[in-house]
This record gives structure tokens, sequence and C-alpha cells, in this order.
């Protein structure tokens, strides 16, 4: 490793031991980096110096700011850090707000002062937020007053969190007004590729959260990977969607892929399926991140609003039903993107250019990736034979101080924990979570295929599979369905669900108890709680 930066340890001290890392791979000639880089100074100062100081970088409801006043008060920021809170080069930031210009300024100014960005999820309550603070041990918070009472409640169960400052507040020792008496220049401490910049918190539905971290250099190979070989991103494109800043996917494309490019982000703080579809009209963005669910709603009123500027969508975060694909192809014109990413390797590993879709499939390896499904004793398995999902890249997982580590990185690959198989081109299939398959009367069965063929039934508007205990059989495919306006919850609506699940794959397959809920139980990222569904009677 370089010599380091952090004049505070922490990280690299509990980083898992070298055997356990990943292998990473950095055959692509752009992901040769110097040892020495600032991912904050490459993104920001770098788009200054590609002459971009002029255009736009974010856009929101109430107005704009250009590149060079991004950097302006990215500067004030680190400065207030550096000079009013004490921050010294590896102490841990704990940032907290919905996508808007000063979370985006502040995650800037922390990582161009040698910090630690922490970005946590806006919606999470005191306990998780103890339980983060105290595992990456947070020395400092910036965060949004209107998110002030949840870290209030949580602080006296953080004792290394001494220094906080809210935005977006008119306090006399508020940070906007700190930063306002700063200067507009910082000197961006000089980081090594490999100092840890930014530690992601799983949105993980069991144990305790697992801190994953991340390098200057794979924040920047984040966006030397998918962008270019699959979204084919340009500095004229207008980014939008609604994943969290707090989200990799979120950092990635609402954040640091725009600005890798010249582009400009829209943040807008909280989107529904229509102010999605309006905010692609109004700004006319090109570029729109979110999950399968929103994809799916918004198919349903696309024609109610003028998206003719809308070229590129990406889907990420859980399977992309072909069923939604098709539904938004016939919306909206435009083949979905989908891409299977997570926390660990900060984003997207497997996708495809939209010419390059196949049906029911996430992708193929994106260059500078390489993919592979494994058996239980870690062979390669056979072209359609189910297995392991395993990848490897110029990301990968390093968790903070975690025994999991030896669960998710084995010989070098990282085990994402999804079960798929390959086809014989190198394509790549999900089938569930390996933890999800379903086993019923002797047959392995993925929720999601059921779940895929009941979205091809008119009335459903969202559903859930699941194994429920049955005396008989041991387990059977339970559905929750939620289903559109105008159809109702009768019996004669199951007996129709259910054959048409038999008509569209293999009969066995068939959903034996449906329940139809209002609403599913999903995560901040979009992400379906099946926990949540098998604990429901
Ligand atoms: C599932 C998918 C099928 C899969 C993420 C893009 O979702 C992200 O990170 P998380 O840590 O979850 C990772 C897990 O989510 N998944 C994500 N995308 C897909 N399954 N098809 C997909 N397209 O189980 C994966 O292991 O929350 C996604 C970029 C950054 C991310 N952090």
């Amino acid at each position: 490793m370089n010599y380091t930066a952090h004049k505070d340890g922490f990280a690299r001290d509990n980083l898992p031991p070298r055997d356990q890392w990943p292998e990473f791979l950095f055959e692509l000639p752009e992901l040769k980096y110097p040892a020495r880089m600032n991912c904050a100074a490459e993104l920001l100062d770098g788009a200054l110096a590609r002459g971009h100081g002029g255009r736009i970088a974010i856009r929101t409801p109430d107005g704009k700011c250009s590149y060079a006043q991004l950097l302006a008060q990215a500067n004030r920021l680190a400065n207030v850090l550096v000079r009013e809170m004490g921050l010294v080069p590896g102490n841990r930031v704990l940032l907290r707000g919905p996508n808007n210009p000063m979370m985006a300024a502040c995650w800037f100014a922390v990582i161009k002062a040698g910090g630690i960005a922490v970005a946590t999820m806006p919606l999470l309550r005191a306990k998780e937020l103890i339980d983060i603070v105290n595992k990456a041990r947070i020395t400092h918070a910036l965060c949004d007053r209107r998110l002030a009472q949840e870290l209030e409640t949580a602080l006296p169960g953080c004792p290394t969190l001494e220094r906080i400052r809210y935005w977006y507040d008119d306090a006399p020792g508020s940070l906007d007004a700190l930063a306002a008496r700063q200067p507009a220049t910082f000197r961006n401490v000089d980081t090594a590729a490999d100092d840890v910049a930014l530690i992601a918190f799983t949105s993980g539905t069991t144990g305790k959260p697992k801190g994953t971290m991340h390098f200057h250099r794979d924040v920047i190979a984040t966006c030397d990977c998918f962008p270019r070989s699959c979204l084919k991103a340009s500095k004229n494109d207008v980014f939008c969607g609604t994943p969290p800043i707090a989200f990799t996917f979120g950092l990635g494309g609402m954040l640091c892929f725009p600005l890798r490019f010249g582009a400009s982000t829209v943040l807008v703080e909280r989107l529904a399926p229509e102010t999605l579809l309006e905010t692609i009209q109004n700004f006319r963005a090109t570029v729109c991140f979110t999950a399968p669910t929103m994809f799916r709603a918004m198919a349903g009123i696309a024609k109610n609003y003028d998206i003719a500027s809308l070229k590129k969508c990406v889907s990420a975060g859980e399977a992309l039903p072909d069923a939604t694909r098709q539904l938004f192809k016939q919306a909206t014109r435009i083949e979905i993107i989908d891409g299977i990413g997570s926390t660990e390797m900060a984003h997207i590993f497997i996708s495809h250019t939209p010419e390059r879709v196949r049906r029911g499939a996430t992708g193929y390896p994106i260059p500078g990736y390489r993919a592979t499904v494994l058996d239980d004793d870690g062979r390669p398995c056979a072209p359609g034979t189910v297995g392991r999902l395993a990848v490897k890249g110029p990301t990968g997982c390093r968790y903070l101080a975690d025994a999991r580590q030896r669960e998710y990185v084995r010989g070098g690959w990282n085990l994402t924990g999804d079960a798929y198989t390959m086809d014989h081109d190198g394509y790549f299939y999900y089938q569930a979570r390996t933890d999800d398959m379903i086993v019923s009367a002797g047959y392995n069965i993925a929720g999601p295929e059921v779940e895929g063929a009941l979205l091809g039934h008119t009335a459903v508007a969202e559903c859930g599979v699941v194994g429920w205990p049955d005396e008989a059989r041991g387990t059977i495919v339970k559905a929750f369905i939620v289903l559109k306006p105008g159809h109702q919850k009768t019996e004669s609506m199951v007996a129709e669900l259910q054959e048409h699940v038999k008509n569209s794959i293999a009969p066995y397959k068939y959903p034996r108890a449906i329940v139809f809920l209002d609403a599913l139980p999903r995560t901040e990222t979009g992400k379906l709680q099946r926990f949540k569904l098998r604990l429901r009677s």
C-alpha cells in the first residue's frame, strides 16, 4: 500500500487482513491510476481543469449551481471542517441529508479534507445511527437541520461523536453561516489512491450493519466503468433519479458519474412516480436512475407527461422483471439498462448496453470486471446450472472489522449472495438471493421467477413471493399481491392468477397461497423486504 495521508489511522488499522481481500483487477488502461489521488479533487477541481467551471453541476427545483460554485462551496466547507471543527485526515464524518446541494458539497468537503465520508440513509432511526457511529468511531457530523431530531436522540449512545454542525439552518453557528465566513479556496489533502475515502453501510435486513470500505481509487473506478461502457454518458447529459446519495447506487448515479463527465445532476429530495416524471419533463432530463418498482409505476402514467428528452434509464437494487422492462418499453420506447451492483462492490458490475439486452438476463460482466457461477465447493458451474454469483474487478469487498469478510470473499472472488445461472454466451441470469430460494416438495423454486410471471397479468401492480411453512408439503409458494385499481380481491381472482402462472412457467411453481395487500414492505432503496412478508400471518 502507498504511504497514507491519514493522521488518524483507524480505517487502515481496521481493514481486513490482506489474505482475506478480494483480488483486484486493473486490466483496462483507464483504470491504471497514480499512487496519489484524492477522488473529490479529481472529480471537482478536475472538472474545472477540464474547462467545465461555467457549466451547471447541480439543478434543483429551487435553482442551479455551476461547477465553479460547487467547488467554492465544497472548499468553504472543507475549511470549516479543518479550521473550526478540528478535522484530522482519517477522521470519520457522518453525513445526513436527503439529496440536495449541501449534502453533495459536504460529501466533497469531507473527502477533500482527507476525512472519511459516512453518509447515512435519511430515514435511519436513532438505534441504527448509534450502531453506525460506534462501529466506525465517528467523530464529526454534518446534518440537514430537518434530520436533527433523530441524531440528537442518538447522541447519548455516541461517545465518540463530539462535533456536529447543521445545514439549511438560520442559527448563527450553523454550517451555512460558518461556511460563508471561510475562503473559497482549499488545499486538498494529498491522499493515497488506496486511502479509505468512504465507509458505506449495507442496508442489510438481518444482523448488525456492515461497513464497507472504499478507497479513493474505487470511487473513480466506478465512474470509469459502468457509465462509460454501458451508459455511455456525456457532458450533455442531465441525470435524475431516486437513489439517495447515502446509497452507493445514488452516490454514483446522482453525484459522481455526472460530475466525471461534466454533465449535470438534478437533485430532488423526495420523488414519487408522478414527481419523477415531472422532474424529467421540467429539467429535460436525459438519464434516469431508479429501482424496478418505480419503472413499473411510471410505465402506467408516462403518457401524461412529455418525457421526450429521456434517452437512458438505469435499473438496479433488485431484479428487473421482464414484464416491467416490456411495459416500460411500450410506454416510452426506452430499453432499460439493468445492472446488478452491491454496496460491497460500490457499484454495478454486470449490466448491458440497450442494444445488447437479452430478455431475462441481467447482462454480462461489464468491461473491467469478471464474473462466474460457482457450486458449493467453489468450482465453476456448467452453463445453465444454478450456483453462486462470484465477481472480481477494480472494486471489491473490504468490511470494517467484521468476521463476515470470510463469507463475502472466498479465493479472491466476491460472493454477492445471489443465485445465478450463466448461458453459453456469457450472459448472467438472476434466480434469487441464495437464502431466498424456495424448496417445495423437493423442487427448487426461485421466488423472483414466480413474481415475474404474476407481473405479466394485467391486474397485478406489484407482488412478492416467499416460501411458506406447510404441514403437508414442508414449504409452499405464497404470493403477496397488490392489485391495480379497479380489480377485486376475490376468490375468483386468486384462481385466475394461479391459472395465469401455470400457463406462463412450469406449473409446479404456481403460488398455492395468495394474499392481497394494499402495499408491499420496501426499504428506502426500493427493495422488497421478503423477511417482513415471511413474518406476516
Ligand atoms: C440485489 C440485484 C438482481 C442483489 C446496489 C447498484 O443494490 C445495491 O446494493 P445493496 O448492497 O444490495 C446488493 C444486492 O441487491 N440486486 C441489486 N441489483 C440487482 N439483483 N438484479 C439487479 N439488477 O441481491 C445484490 O447482491 O443494497 C446496486 C449499485 C450500487 C448498489 N449498492
